[in-house]
């Protein structure tokens, strides 16, 4: 092995490899911190796991020195400390293969630990640590990798140089250039990477956690009126989809890359185009008004038969139509065009928004709480009986009266219809393709919807047999879905079983398979059920 000063150069390479590879550790977490477990970002749970088990004098002693930037000198010190720790990482690992990961792994698993014992840890607040931790070991292996045979090809260079001068003889020579090409390009690459991501991902979670603790904060107005759930709204059935579904769990759909975040104090709703007079509205505006509760059932046209692009909640809102009188529409107007911060637009026929019998809302609340930030925070539309990308804008901040004539909403040119009214539909829930049942008593149970009109019955046919009505949960209100169940003797085998729904006009589900564009699927869902 060669010594003297270039063995020097390549122990700074691999120290550089090192620092490279905690960038990349502390990128990736941040990272996965915020599509995982917001809170739970490795360099600052170590942070403020440190300023917990530092004793009181010291505290006191770092907030003398250096004031309101004690926490500035905290992370500053960390960050040498995650210097110096993976330099030394690097080196160790070029020379004593494999103390490099192990310190690696050491530094995962204290992150881990004082991510994981910060109060409010969330239950998946481990994998930003250990994910980090284990692409900066493979990122380390690779660089080493890259960087020995780099020095491998140096030595072995000036190893031939010199035979060639004894032996006067013509040796291929290793071209010790394209090693270290290589290990710069990778290291190049990499920290540019974590830098990038790094920087990024932090960015996004302060900007966004900042809204999302106001939120947090927000206390909405009780509501005015609110919805009575009756008696059997909700079957005994495992494996049937919830009455209300839980804000988690809501399906999200929308054109946002990342969730716009708008300070409740700085929004404003503006009401504008063919009106009497323009009309500008603040959060607390809309809450002095007064909010209800409305129970409606959101549906989007991409949901293909038997989809979950469905979902039910309790919003907390008021009628559009109270703020459109406000503003006072025009003769000839026939379309509301609402538009979303991030520039997104939907068209609502203005007579759905101004229709007395229908609840079309300004929603704040979701199931008991501020809307998600996901989901429209501070205010978003609703309409029953019309698909949400022409009704449902989330983020919404100006609602524009004008006509279908002069106006074009997001989805309009890009192949799906002005106007789009859903279409009424069921889905089994249980049992599914892929789960078999045992034979005997199995209940098949599912959701059905017709929002405005309300469903009048829910049929299921098993593979030729007849249609037999299925029992029907108390539907909450005829905006709402309703679960059906029907119990099924199952026999060994594979079955086909059909649901459809009937609406309280007496129409019957179209059986007629429709893709979703241009407004919205239609069929009739068909599950192949197995039965041992
Ligand atoms: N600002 C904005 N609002 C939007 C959308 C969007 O892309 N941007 N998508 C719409 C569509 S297509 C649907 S189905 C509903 C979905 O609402 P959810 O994500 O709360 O379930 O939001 C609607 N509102
Ligand atoms: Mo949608």
């Amino acid at each position: 092995m060669a010594t003297g000063p270039s063995t020097k150069r390549f122990l700074a390479w691999a120290a550089l490899s090192g620092i490279v590879s905690g960038a990349v550790f502390l990128a990736l977490a941040e990272l996965v911190a915020l599509l995982a477990a917001r809170s739970a970002s490795p360099i600052l749970a170590v942070g403020s796991f440190v300023i917990d088990i530092v004793p009181q004098p010291f505290k006191e002693f770092a907030i003398a020195t250096f004031g309101e930037n004690d926490k500035v000198a905290l992370l500053a010190g960390l960050g040498l400390a995650v210097v110096i720790a993976s330099a030394l990482a690097g080196i160790l690992q070029l020379v004593r293969p494999p103390l490099g990961l192990v310190i690696l792994g050491i530094a995962g698993a204290l992150a881990t630990a004082a991510t994981l014992t910060r109060t409010g840890a969330e239950p998946l607040g481990f994998l930003p640590p250990v994910l980090g931790a284990v692409v900066a070991c493979l990122v380390l292996v690779l660089l080493v990798r890259r960087l020995r045979a780099w020095r491998d090809a140096t030595t072995a260079t000036s190893a031939r140089r010199t035979q060639r001068t004894q032996a006067g003889e013509h040796v291929d020579a290793p071209r010790p250039g394209v090693d270290r090409r290589r290990f710069f390009v990778l290291a190049g690459v990499t920290s540019v990477a974590a830098v990038v991501v790094g920087i990024g991902a932090r960015t996004v979670t302060m900007a966004t956690s900042s809204v999302e603790a106001i939120r947090r904060a927000l206390r909405l107005p009780a509501p005015g009126a609110t919805v009575a759930i009756p008696d059997g709204a909700e079957l005994d059935v495992p494996g049937i989809s919830p009455l209300f579904t839980p804000n988690d769990d809501f399906y999200r759909v929308d054109t946002a890359l990342t969730v716009p975040t708008i300070d409740p104090d700085s929004w404003t709703l503006v009401i504008d185009g063919m009106v009497d007079q323009r009309v500008e509205l603040t959060f607390r505006d809309l809450l002095d008004m007064g909010l209800d509760e409305y129970a409606i059932t959101l549906t989007c046209v991409s949901n293909e038969v038997g989809g979950g692009l469905v979902g039910n909640a309790m919003w907390l809102g008021l009628p559009i139509r109270d703020v459109l009188a406000m503003a006072g529409p025009q003769q000839g107007a026939d379309m509301v065009l609402s538009t979303s911060v991030d520039g997104y637009t939907a068209s609502t026929p203005l007579a759905s928004l101004t229709d007395e019998g229908l609840d079309a809302i300004l929603a704040v609340g979701m199931n008991g709480e501020p809307l998600p930030l996901e989901h429209g925070f501070p205010v978003r539309m609703v309409v029953p009986g019309l698909y949400g990308y022409v009704s449902a804008t989330k983020w919404v901040t100006e609602l524009k009266v004008t006509t279908f004539a002069d106006d074009e909403a997001y989805w309009t040119p890009r192949g799906y219809s002005a106007e789009a009214p859903i279409k009424f539909s069921s889905r089994v829930d249980t049992p599914r393709v892929g789960t078999p049942v045992s034979a005997g008593t199995v209940p098949i149970a599912g959701m059905a919807w017709a929002q405005t009109v309300g469903i009048e019955r829910v049929e299921v046919k098993i593979d030729d047999g007849e249609w037999q009505a299925a029992t029907l949960s108390n539907p909450v209100n005829d905006d709402t879905w309703v679960q059906w169940m029907l119990e099924w003797d199952a026999t060994p085998g594979t079955h086909y079983i059909a649901c459809r729904a009937v609406n309280k006009a007496g129409e019957t589900q179209i059986e007629e398979r429709a893709p979703i564009a241009p407004n919205g699927s239609s069929g009739i869902q068909r599950p192949l059920i197995t039965v041992t």
